[in-house]
Protein backbone atom coordinates (compact mmCIF):
# COMPACT_ATOMS: atom_id res chain seq x y z
CA UNK A 1 0.00 0.00 0.00
CA UNK A 2 2.58 2.57 1.08
CA UNK A 3 4.85 2.15 -2.36
CA UNK A 4 1.35 2.35 -3.98
CA UNK A 5 1.24 5.43 -2.48
CA UNK A 6 4.33 6.53 -3.03
CA UNK A 7 3.96 5.76 -7.15
CA UNK A 8 0.51 7.99 -7.13
CA UNK A 9 2.65 10.72 -5.04
CA UNK A 10 5.30 10.37 -8.30
CA UNK A 11 3.16 10.42 -11.32
CA UNK A 12 1.06 13.23 -9.92
CA UNK A 13 4.11 15.48 -9.24
CA UNK A 14 5.16 14.63 -12.79
CA UNK A 15 1.73 15.20 -14.74
CA UNK A 16 1.35 18.71 -12.57
CA UNK A 17 5.06 19.71 -13.40
CA UNK A 18 4.47 18.55 -17.39
CA UNK A 19 0.82 20.26 -17.33
CA UNK A 20 0.73 23.55 -19.38
CA UNK A 21 -2.61 24.84 -19.17
CA UNK A 22 -5.37 25.21 -16.78
CA UNK A 23 -7.58 22.62 -18.37
CA UNK A 24 -4.35 19.97 -18.07
CA UNK A 25 -3.92 20.76 -14.57
CA UNK A 26 -7.68 20.73 -13.64
CA UNK A 27 -7.85 16.96 -15.26
CA UNK A 28 -4.81 15.79 -13.27
CA UNK A 29 -6.78 17.33 -10.26
CA UNK A 30 -10.01 15.14 -11.35
CA UNK A 31 -7.38 12.13 -12.21
CA UNK A 32 -5.45 12.26 -8.47
CA UNK A 33 -8.37 13.98 -6.29
CA UNK A 34 -11.77 13.94 -8.06
CA UNK A 35 -14.72 11.98 -6.22
CA UNK A 36 -13.43 8.74 -8.49
CA UNK A 37 -9.88 9.94 -8.74
CA UNK A 38 -6.97 7.68 -6.97
CA UNK A 39 -6.52 8.82 -3.98
CA UNK A 40 -10.54 7.82 -3.25
CA UNK A 41 -9.58 4.66 -4.85
CA UNK A 42 -6.30 4.05 -3.02
CA UNK A 43 -8.60 5.13 0.60
CA UNK A 44 -11.46 2.69 -0.14
CA UNK A 45 -9.34 -0.43 -0.87
CA UNK A 46 -7.64 0.67 2.79
CA UNK A 47 -10.32 -1.51 4.79
CA UNK A 48 -8.12 -4.41 3.20
CA UNK A 49 -5.63 -3.02 5.43
CA UNK A 50 -5.33 -4.46 8.83
CA UNK A 51 -6.69 -2.45 11.26
CA UNK A 52 -3.33 -1.55 13.01
CA UNK A 53 -1.98 0.21 9.53
CA UNK A 54 -4.72 2.10 8.44
CA UNK A 55 -4.23 4.79 10.56
CA UNK A 56 -0.48 5.67 9.48
CA UNK A 57 -1.49 5.32 5.52
CA UNK A 58 -4.47 7.29 6.31
CA UNK A 59 -3.01 9.99 7.28
CA UNK A 60 0.28 9.62 4.98
CA UNK A 61 -2.72 9.26 2.02
CA UNK A 62 -3.61 13.18 3.48
CA UNK A 63 -0.60 14.52 3.95
CA UNK A 64 0.18 13.74 -0.24
CA UNK A 65 -3.21 14.67 -1.16
CA UNK A 66 -2.98 18.13 0.28
CA UNK A 67 0.62 18.66 -0.95
CA UNK A 68 -0.20 18.11 -4.44
CA UNK A 69 -3.36 20.45 -3.98
CA UNK A 70 -1.28 23.12 -2.91
CA UNK A 71 1.44 22.45 -5.93
CA UNK A 72 -1.57 22.35 -8.46
CA UNK A 73 -2.99 25.82 -6.65
CA UNK A 74 0.43 27.25 -7.05
CA UNK A 75 0.58 26.19 -10.88
CA UNK A 76 -2.62 27.31 -11.94
CA UNK A 77 -1.88 30.64 -10.42
CA UNK A 78 1.39 31.31 -12.26
CA UNK A 79 -0.51 29.79 -15.09
CA UNK A 80 -2.86 32.44 -14.77
CA UNK A 81 -0.09 35.38 -14.58
CA UNK A 82 1.30 33.80 -18.12
CA UNK A 83 -2.04 33.50 -19.46
CA UNK A 84 -2.85 37.34 -18.75
CA UNK A 85 0.64 38.40 -19.91
CA UNK A 86 -0.04 36.49 -23.00
CA UNK A 87 -3.40 38.21 -23.57
CA UNK A 88 -1.71 41.68 -23.29
CA UNK A 89 0.89 40.97 -25.74
CA UNK A 90 -0.55 41.62 -29.40
CA UNK A 91 -1.64 38.98 -31.76
CA UNK A 92 -0.69 40.59 -35.40
CA UNK A 93 -2.24 37.71 -36.98
CA UNK A 94 -5.52 38.93 -35.45
CA UNK A 95 -7.69 41.21 -38.26
CA UNK A 96 -8.11 45.02 -37.25
CA UNK A 97 -10.47 47.00 -35.25
CA UNK A 98 -12.23 48.58 -37.33
CA UNK A 99 -13.10 52.73 -36.72
CA UNK A 100 -16.11 53.56 -37.50
CA UNK A 101 -16.16 56.96 -36.32
CA UNK A 102 -13.24 59.39 -37.00
CA UNK A 103 -13.58 62.78 -34.75
CA UNK A 104 -12.54 65.51 -36.69
CA UNK A 105 -11.82 69.42 -36.20
CA UNK A 106 -13.92 71.49 -34.90
CA UNK A 107 -16.22 73.52 -37.52
CA UNK A 108 -14.50 77.15 -36.71
CA UNK A 109 -11.04 75.66 -36.06
CA UNK A 110 -11.97 74.39 -39.72
CA UNK A 111 -12.84 78.03 -40.95
CA UNK A 112 -9.85 79.62 -39.17
CA UNK A 113 -7.23 77.13 -40.80
CA UNK A 114 -8.80 77.80 -44.34
CA UNK A 115 -8.65 81.46 -43.45
CA UNK A 116 -5.26 81.37 -42.56
CA UNK A 117 -4.43 78.85 -45.33
CA UNK A 118 -5.51 81.46 -48.53
CA UNK A 119 -3.57 84.16 -46.10
CA UNK A 120 -0.37 81.98 -45.78
CA UNK A 121 -0.96 81.57 -50.08
CA UNK A 122 -0.62 85.55 -50.08
CA UNK A 123 2.56 85.59 -47.93
CA UNK A 124 1.26 86.43 -44.40
CA UNK A 125 2.66 84.97 -41.23
CA UNK A 126 0.67 83.14 -38.56
CA UNK A 127 1.07 85.12 -34.66
CA UNK A 128 -0.97 84.07 -31.57
CA UNK A 129 -0.75 86.16 -28.52
CA UNK A 130 -2.22 85.61 -24.98
CA UNK A 131 -5.65 86.08 -23.93
CA UNK A 132 -4.79 87.64 -20.88
CA UNK A 133 -3.62 91.12 -21.77
CA UNK A 134 -3.36 94.78 -20.08
CA UNK A 135 -5.02 98.28 -21.17
CA UNK A 136 -2.20 99.20 -22.82
CA UNK A 137 -2.11 96.28 -25.42
CA UNK A 138 -5.92 96.31 -25.62
CA UNK A 139 -6.49 99.60 -26.00
CA UNK A 140 -4.00 102.31 -25.62
CA UNK A 141 -1.60 101.62 -28.62
CA UNK A 142 -4.77 100.64 -31.10
CA UNK A 143 -5.34 104.85 -30.29
CA UNK A 144 -8.44 103.77 -28.22
CA UNK A 145 -8.53 106.50 -25.76
CA UNK A 146 -9.95 105.88 -22.04
CA UNK A 147 -13.17 107.71 -22.92
CA UNK A 148 -13.76 105.28 -25.91
CA UNK A 149 -17.41 103.22 -24.54
CA UNK A 150 -15.17 99.65 -25.31
CA UNK A 151 -13.08 100.30 -22.37
CA UNK A 152 -16.49 100.60 -20.35
CA UNK A 153 -16.39 97.49 -17.82
CA UNK A 154 -19.76 96.87 -19.62
CA UNK A 155 -17.78 95.73 -22.64
CA UNK A 156 -14.53 94.31 -21.62
CA UNK A 157 -14.02 91.77 -18.98
CA UNK A 158 -11.52 93.31 -16.48
CA UNK A 159 -9.95 91.06 -13.81
CA UNK A 160 -8.01 93.96 -12.14
CA UNK A 161 -7.24 96.90 -12.81
CA UNK A 162 -4.94 96.82 -15.19
CA UNK A 163 -5.22 92.90 -16.47
CA UNK A 164 -7.97 91.90 -18.55
CA UNK A 165 -9.16 89.29 -21.26
CA UNK A 166 -8.93 90.53 -24.68
CA UNK A 167 -11.59 91.72 -26.49
CA UNK A 168 -10.11 91.54 -29.78
CA UNK A 169 -6.47 89.73 -31.41
CA UNK A 170 -4.98 93.36 -32.28
CA UNK A 171 -3.23 92.73 -28.89
CA UNK A 172 -1.00 90.57 -30.96
CA UNK A 173 -0.40 92.66 -33.81
CA UNK A 174 0.72 95.19 -31.87
CA UNK A 175 3.13 92.66 -29.64
CA UNK A 176 4.39 91.39 -33.34
CA UNK A 177 4.82 95.01 -33.99
CA UNK A 178 6.51 95.81 -31.40
CA UNK A 179 9.22 92.96 -31.81
CA UNK A 180 9.40 93.04 -35.81
CA UNK A 181 10.31 95.38 -38.00
CA UNK A 182 8.66 95.72 -40.99
CA UNK A 183 8.11 95.13 -44.24
CA UNK A 184 5.42 92.32 -42.47
CA UNK A 185 2.62 90.63 -43.56
CA UNK A 186 0.73 89.13 -40.54
CA UNK A 187 -2.52 86.71 -39.13
CA UNK A 188 -3.75 85.95 -35.70
CA UNK A 189 -6.41 84.39 -35.11
CA UNK A 190 -7.57 83.38 -31.37
CA UNK A 191 -10.29 83.93 -28.56
CA UNK A 192 -11.55 87.26 -27.68
CA UNK A 193 -14.24 88.03 -24.82
CA UNK A 194 -16.79 90.78 -24.47
CA UNK A 195 -19.63 90.77 -21.96
CA UNK A 196 -22.43 90.63 -24.27
CA UNK A 197 -25.91 88.75 -23.40
CA UNK A 198 -25.82 85.83 -25.06
CA UNK A 199 -28.61 85.19 -27.43
CA UNK A 200 -28.53 83.60 -31.40
CA UNK A 201 -26.01 86.07 -32.49
CA UNK A 202 -23.79 86.89 -29.24
CA UNK A 203 -22.05 85.00 -27.21
CA UNK A 204 -19.13 86.36 -24.43
CA UNK A 205 -16.32 84.68 -25.99
CA UNK A 206 -16.44 84.35 -29.43
CA UNK A 207 -13.02 84.11 -32.24
CA UNK A 208 -11.69 86.85 -34.41
CA UNK A 209 -9.08 86.41 -37.16
CA UNK A 210 -7.04 90.01 -37.97
CA UNK A 211 -4.28 90.58 -40.41
CA UNK A 212 -2.40 93.83 -40.99
CA UNK A 213 0.21 94.62 -43.98
CA UNK A 214 2.85 97.27 -43.30
CA UNK A 215 5.21 98.24 -46.01
CA UNK A 216 6.38 101.62 -48.03
CA UNK A 217 3.94 102.59 -50.22
CA UNK A 218 0.95 100.10 -49.28
CA UNK A 219 -2.19 101.91 -50.44
CA UNK A 220 -6.26 101.15 -50.78
CA UNK A 221 -6.07 99.14 -53.39
CA UNK A 222 -3.60 96.51 -52.32
CA UNK A 223 -6.30 96.31 -49.18
CA UNK A 224 -9.03 95.55 -51.79
CA UNK A 225 -7.19 93.58 -53.56
CA UNK A 226 -5.85 91.08 -50.66
CA UNK A 227 -9.65 91.23 -49.87
CA UNK A 228 -11.03 90.49 -52.79
CA UNK A 229 -8.61 87.74 -53.41
CA UNK A 230 -9.41 86.42 -49.41
CA UNK A 231 -13.36 86.84 -50.72
CA UNK A 232 -13.53 84.94 -53.66
CA UNK A 233 -11.06 82.27 -52.20
CA UNK A 234 -13.12 81.93 -49.18
CA UNK A 235 -17.01 82.08 -50.41
CA UNK A 236 -16.40 81.36 -54.19
CA UNK A 237 -15.19 82.65 -57.58
CA UNK A 238 -17.82 85.00 -58.07
CA UNK A 239 -17.87 86.17 -54.89
CA UNK A 240 -17.79 90.80 -55.07
CA UNK A 241 -16.97 92.99 -52.72
CA UNK A 242 -18.17 96.46 -51.22
CA UNK A 243 -16.40 98.91 -48.80
CA UNK A 244 -18.64 101.08 -46.81
CA UNK A 245 -17.46 104.08 -45.10
CA UNK A 246 -16.68 103.28 -41.16
CA UNK A 247 -14.77 104.67 -38.20
CA UNK A 248 -12.25 102.57 -36.37
CA UNK A 249 -9.82 104.21 -34.01
CA UNK A 250 -7.12 101.99 -35.09
CA UNK A 251 -7.53 102.27 -39.29
CA UNK A 252 -7.79 105.54 -40.64
CA UNK A 253 -9.63 105.77 -43.12
CA UNK A 254 -11.87 102.26 -42.22
CA UNK A 255 -14.35 100.50 -43.70
CA UNK A 256 -16.93 97.70 -43.45
CA UNK A 257 -16.98 95.19 -45.79
CA UNK A 258 -19.73 93.21 -47.32
CA UNK A 259 -19.73 90.35 -49.60
CA UNK A 260 -22.30 89.60 -52.16
CA UNK A 261 -24.67 87.31 -50.15
CA UNK A 262 -23.15 83.63 -50.70
CA UNK A 263 -26.74 82.21 -50.74
CA UNK A 264 -28.61 84.32 -53.33
CA UNK A 265 -24.89 85.75 -55.32
CA UNK A 266 -26.59 89.22 -54.37
CA UNK A 267 -30.05 88.75 -55.65
CA UNK A 268 -32.00 88.66 -52.29
CA UNK A 269 -32.84 86.30 -50.11
CA UNK A 270 -33.99 86.17 -46.13
CA UNK A 271 -30.08 85.31 -45.38
CA UNK A 272 -28.96 88.81 -46.50
CA UNK A 273 -32.50 90.38 -45.78
CA UNK A 274 -32.77 90.88 -49.56
CA UNK A 275 -29.83 93.15 -49.28
CA UNK A 276 -28.32 91.20 -51.79
CA UNK A 277 -24.72 91.76 -49.63
CA UNK A 278 -23.32 90.12 -46.06
CA UNK A 279 -21.38 92.28 -43.70
CA UNK A 280 -18.32 90.26 -42.87
CA UNK A 281 -15.59 92.07 -41.79
CA UNK A 282 -14.02 95.80 -40.88
CA UNK A 283 -10.92 97.21 -42.49
CA UNK A 284 -8.66 100.23 -42.78
CA UNK A 285 -5.50 102.08 -43.23
CA UNK A 286 -3.50 101.40 -39.93
CA UNK A 287 -3.74 104.52 -38.20
CA UNK A 288 0.09 106.26 -37.53
CA UNK A 289 -1.12 107.05 -34.24
CA UNK A 290 -0.63 103.03 -33.97
CA UNK A 291 2.75 103.18 -35.64
CA UNK A 292 4.07 105.86 -33.57
CA UNK A 293 3.01 103.72 -30.31
CA UNK A 294 5.15 100.67 -32.05
CA UNK A 295 7.95 103.40 -32.89
CA UNK A 296 7.55 102.64 -36.26
CA UNK A 297 7.90 106.07 -38.75
CA UNK A 298 4.30 107.00 -39.95
CA UNK A 299 6.48 109.39 -42.67
CA UNK A 300 7.98 106.19 -43.95
CA UNK A 301 5.98 103.20 -43.32
CA UNK A 302 2.36 102.80 -44.31
CA UNK A 303 -0.40 99.62 -43.67
CA UNK A 304 -3.62 98.27 -44.03
CA UNK A 305 -5.27 96.35 -41.37
CA UNK A 306 -8.69 93.92 -40.88
CA UNK A 307 -10.51 91.88 -38.53
CA UNK A 308 -13.37 89.54 -38.84
CA UNK A 309 -15.71 87.66 -36.59
CA UNK A 310 -15.06 83.91 -37.36
CA UNK A 311 -18.29 82.53 -35.78
CA UNK A 312 -20.17 84.96 -38.16
CA UNK A 313 -18.08 83.19 -41.35
CA UNK A 314 -19.03 79.81 -39.86
CA UNK A 315 -22.64 80.45 -39.95
CA UNK A 316 -22.86 81.83 -43.48
CA UNK A 317 -20.88 79.38 -44.52
CA UNK A 318 -22.65 76.91 -43.35
CA UNK A 319 -25.82 78.42 -42.94
CA UNK A 320 -26.35 77.88 -39.01
CA UNK A 321 -28.56 80.30 -37.35
CA UNK A 322 -27.86 80.07 -33.63
CA UNK A 323 -23.79 81.17 -32.22
CA UNK A 324 -24.13 79.16 -29.27
CA UNK A 325 -24.64 75.67 -30.83
CA UNK A 326 -20.57 76.39 -31.51
CA UNK A 327 -19.94 75.94 -27.83
CA UNK A 328 -22.51 74.10 -26.84
CA UNK A 329 -20.38 70.45 -27.44
CA UNK A 330 -23.32 68.78 -28.84
CA UNK A 331 -21.79 66.09 -30.87
CA UNK A 332 -25.33 65.90 -33.26
CA UNK A 333 -24.26 69.39 -34.53
CA UNK A 334 -20.55 68.69 -34.66
CA UNK A 335 -20.79 65.76 -36.68
CA UNK A 336 -21.93 67.59 -39.51
CA UNK A 337 -19.15 69.54 -40.15
C1 LIG B 1 -3.39 96.86 -35.96
C2 LIG B 1 -4.04 97.95 -36.44
C3 LIG B 1 -5.35 97.82 -36.82
C4 LIG B 1 -7.90 95.35 -37.21
C5 LIG B 1 -9.27 95.67 -37.64
C6 LIG B 1 -11.47 95.63 -37.75
C7 LIG B 1 -11.19 96.67 -38.58
C8 LIG B 1 -12.82 95.17 -37.46
C9 LIG B 1 -14.20 93.61 -36.28
C10 LIG B 1 -14.77 92.63 -37.20
C11 LIG B 1 -15.89 91.93 -36.52
C12 LIG B 1 -14.06 92.91 -34.98
O1 LIG B 1 -14.91 90.49 -34.72
S1 LIG B 1 -15.38 91.79 -34.91
O2 LIG B 1 -16.31 92.31 -33.99
N1 LIG B 1 -12.92 94.11 -36.66
O3 LIG B 1 -13.79 95.69 -37.91
N2 LIG B 1 -10.35 95.06 -37.20
S2 LIG B 1 -9.56 96.87 -38.69
O4 LIG B 1 -7.24 96.54 -37.16
C13 LIG B 1 -5.97 96.60 -36.74
C14 LIG B 1 -5.31 95.54 -36.27
C15 LIG B 1 -4.01 95.67 -35.88
C16 LIG B 1 -1.99 96.99 -35.51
Amino acid sequence: MEKRLKRIEEDALNEIESARTGEELEAVRIKYMGRKGLFTDLLKSMKDLPEKERPAIGAKANEIKGKLAGLIEAKLKSLGKKGSAQEASIDVTMPGVEITRLGHKHPITQVINRVNEIFIGLGFKVKEGPEIENEYYNFEALNIPLEHPSRDVFDTFYIQDDILLRSQTSTVQIRVMEKEKPPLQVISSGRVYRPDAVDASHSFMFHQVEGFMVDKNIKFSDLKGTLSLFARQMFGKDTKIRFRPHFFPFTEPSAEVDVSCIMCAGKGCRVCRYKGWLEILGAGMINPKVFEAVGYNPEKWTGYAFGMGIERIAMLKYGINDIRLFFENDLRFLRQF
